[in-house]
């Protein structure tokens, strides 16, 4: 069985109010929720990294490519902050 997940309007999600609190807050939520996140991942069994979901437009996704996904797209972002910082 896949459960359906639903996406999200990322440049609606960037108008709401808290867009302008300090950068910090953002970094301080993200370091929680990653602490957290480590936590329950490293205790997936292989049985639930294996798990399938759908996109509303029909893709399947299991548990541990959506791991490995995200661990590539933080590294993503991270490199462009690093390559604007250097110009
Ligand atoms: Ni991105």
């Amino acid at each position: 069985m896949n459960p359906l997940v639903k996406t999200y309007e990322e440049n609606e999600w960037a108008k709401l109010i808290d867009y302008d609190l300090p950068i910090k807050v953002s970094l301080q939520l993200l370091d929680t929720l990653h602490e957290r996140w480590v936590n329950l991942l490293k205790n997936l069994t292989i049985d639930q990294l294996k798990r399938t979901y759908q996109y509303p437009d029909g893709s399947i996704m299991r548990i541990e490519q959506s791991i490995a996904l995200y661990a590539w797209h933080g590294n993503h972002h991270l490199a462009h902050i690093q390559q604007a910082l250097k110009n």
